[in-house]
């Protein structure tokens, strides 16, 4: 057994008048009562210290500047890191980075037990679109805030694993986990927002939307024999539904925890990352099982290309 007893700490919703230092309040109370659990490691949605700013369209950009950090930890989140510290506990959660060069990112970062930023991913698979579109039920501008992450999909050696981060519409796509996969990767966190309708097809429903999220997660964790946690804010923010949907996922690709409602919550397991080695050694032992001479197109075109005729 190698357990990383693990604390998937679910936001309910974010209104757009919501300080940071009452969310972060919140979230030291989700991590108290994680460690209370007996977690060592926290794990906080995407974007988590602010409402899902993406769907509101500012026509100046650099008014949305007001929904990003300069720097980490800020005067807002030093409480948490302190906290975290304290407990020692390590901790994961999203926000949205400014650099001091001016760039953007939709970020997540790992803090080690000591309080330490050890990793830093920046989202790839950005959706939505950047200008105002009125055909749609509510915006979705994450391409007009964000510019897609250029660190790519890192894995880290922490709590004595192999630990890798995605931000979720990365969930989505296969390559994602493929790529920390082929890095050994035993655990993969991260977060999300999604909205319970889709804003292009409102009959979609959310039992379907739901579907696609956790079949997305799973076949992520049994094709790359890993664990996946995905972790929600959820609820109405100013009128807008996200949808819950945190939850647990084995190497054999089986939700072995899932969390209710869309309230601030935390659903606490213990992960033995030794249960991803049967999966690593048979069926996906990429050394001896995959074919790259086949992969090629995966790498060299982004678009579909029809065959000829
Ligand atoms: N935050 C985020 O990436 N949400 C997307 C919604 C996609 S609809 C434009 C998701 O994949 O859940």
């Amino acid at each position: 057994m190698r357990n990383i007893r693990l604390a998937a700490a679910q936001l309910g919703p974010i209104q757009k008048d919501e300080s940071r230092q009452a969310v972060v309040r919140r979230m030291i109370d989700l991590m108290d009562d994680a460690k209370m659990k007996g977690a060592e490691f926290i794990v906080y949605p995407e974007l988590a210290l602010t409402t899902f700013f993406p769907r509101w369209h500012h026509e100046e950009r650099a008014e949305a500047d007001i929904w990003f950090e300069r720097e980490m930890p800020s005067a807002a989140t030093q409480p948490l890191f302190d906290r975290a510290a304290q407990h020692g506990m390590a901790m994961s959660f999203g926000y949205a980075e400014l650099t001091p060069e001016g760039r953007h990112f939709n970020t997540s970062i790992i803090v080690d037990k000591e309080g330490r930023i050890v990793g830093k991913y920046r989202k790839v698979h950005l959706p939505g679109h950047d200008e105002f579109d009125p055909e749609r039920t509510h915006q979705h501008l994450e391409k007009r805030y964000f510019e897609p992450g250029d660190l790519g999909f890192p894995v880290w050696r922490i709590l004595g694993g192999l630990v890798g981060m995605c931000i979720c519409n990365d969930r989505r796509w296969p390559e994602t986990y493929r790529v920390m996969g082929l890095q050994g990767v035993e655990l993969v966190v991260l977060g999300f927002n999604t909205p319970s309708v889709n804003s292009q097809n409102s009959s979609e429903g959310l039992e379907k939307r739901m579907f696609h999220h956790k079949l997305s997660l799973q076949a992520g964790a049994y094709q790359n024999a890993t664990w996946v946690v995905a972790v929600a804010k959820a609820g109405v923010e100013d009128g807008h539904h996200l949808m819950g949907g945190t939850c647990i996922v084995n190497p054999d690709g089986e939700i072995v925890a899932e969390l209710e409602g869309e309230e601030d919550g935390v659903l606490v397991h213990d992960c033995d990352l030794e249960a991803t080695r049967f999966g690593k050694e048979t069926i996906f032992d990429f050394a001896r099982h995959r074919r790259i001479e086949h992969y090629g197109p995966i790498t060299a075109q982004v678009g579909v290309r029809l065959p000829p005729g």
